[in-house]
């Protein structure tokens, strides 16, 4: 009996003793491991008459009982330690200045939105903003959606709780055509705009965050047709994806704010294995990617903007910036882009120093 009960203070005086992790594990297999001394003596219970295990299980039981006990306290007091050590040793002081140069670069989204106020300067168009929180007649009613609209359930809109005195409802923007309708109505056509910025769905998996980046262009003046629509949009896709065999395919389709609307696909084209945009789509190898919506602006959102459709026509489409991100620069997860990885950012960013111009090179 005290030889069990002193084997049993040893070994908790040494796990207590115990520093570091690997020795609890090593004192751990001493004791309870297949060949260990607590292990041994259980097997020992298997060989005694019933009155001699009456007499000898309950300690030896209660031995290996208050070593797995001690093990187990002791792992944890450790590990804590660690953690404490590791988050001690990993603490930033944000109030500190700064001992390294800024470790940032330019993300790509900003990129590419710099890319596309380039090339739209070229083309005659200014950036146009406006505020992300909007209200329900500038994001929807105005643009054709009404109350009844299924478009609008489309949009899995992010509302404001109600507020009793509010005339409309306020929400986050789904698009950034509100920017649109707000220039149509404080300026005067002609008008040439593109309007880049946040917007905001509650949608959440691989491909889909809740807040992704629009741009959207518009052009309001006399006698604007199809033909200039889909040769803007040309000059644009050529300009961004930095070729000249950039083929486009228009097929119909519907926005309640665009009559006739237009969905806009470009070629890829299988370069050594690699699908690269450009190029015929339907030759061998390769396919089709809609990269933008667009159409001739619904007389009815240009009659609610207060001017007179008889006299003022247009076109209008709109993109993703961060699909169009990943389209140029070859990256497949989206998720990354919000995580702020430096690591990342070294590898997918820009130099602050890289302004894209049109003569330099818009991705260069
Ligand atoms: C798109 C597709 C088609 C669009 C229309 C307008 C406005 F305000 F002029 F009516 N702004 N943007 C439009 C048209 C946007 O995005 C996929």
């Amino acid at each position: 009996m005290t030889e069990i009960s002193d084997l049993k203070a040893g070994l908790i005086a040494d796990i207590a003793a115990a520093n570091t992790l690997d020795a609890v594990e090593a004192l751990r297999v001493g004791a309870l491991g297949k060949s260990g001394v607590v292990t041994g003596l259980l097997k020992t219970l298997g060989g005694m008459s019933p009155d001699e295990r009456l007499a000898k299980g309950p300690p030896i039981q209660d031995l290996r009982e208050g070593v797995a006990a001690a093990i187990a306290e002791r792992k944890a007091t450790l590990e804590q330690a660690a953690l404490d050590a590791r988050l001690a040793s990993e603490k930033i002081d944000m109030t500190l200045p700064a001992d390294l140069g800024p470790q940032g670069s330019v993300h790509p989204v900003s990129q590419v939105m710099d890319e596309l106020a380039e090339i739209f300067a070229d083309l005659g168009f200014s950036v146009a903003t406006g505020p992300e929180i909007e209200d329900d007649w500038h994001n929807f009613t105005a643009l054709n959606i009404p109350e009844t609209h299924p478009a609008r359930a489309m949009h899995d809109t992010f509302y404001f709780p109600d507020v009793n005195d509010a005339a409309q409802k306020m929400l986050l923007r789904t698009h950034t055509s509100p920017v649109q309708i707000r220039t149509m109505m404080t300026q005067e056509p002609p008008i040439r705009i593109i309007a880049p910025g946040r917007v905001y769905r509650s949608d959440s998996d691989a491909t889909h965050t809740p807040m992704f980046h629009q741009i959207e262009g518009l052009v309001i003046d006399k006698g604007i047709t199809l033909g200039h629509l889909k040769w803007t949009l040309e000059t644009f896709l050529k300009a961004f994806f930095e070729r000249e065999d950039i083929v486009l395919r228009l097929r119909p389709s519907y926005f309640p704010f665009t009559e006739p609307s237009v969905e806009v696909d470009v070629g890829y084209t299988l370069t050594n294995g690699q699908r690269v945009i450009g190029g015929d789509g339907d030759a061998k190898g390769g396919g089709w990617l809609e990269v933008l919506g667009s159409g001739m602006v619904n007389r009815k959102v240009i009659e609610a903007c207060g001017l007179d459709p008889d006299e003022w026509q247009g076109f209008a489409f709109g993109t993703g910036v961060d699909r169009l991100a990943m389209l140029k620069y070859g990256m497949n997860d989206l998720r990354a882009f919000f995580d702020g990885d430096l690591r990342w950012l070294k590898h997918y960013g820009f130099s602050a120093l890289d302004v894209p111009t049109l003569s330099g090179g818009v991705g260069a």
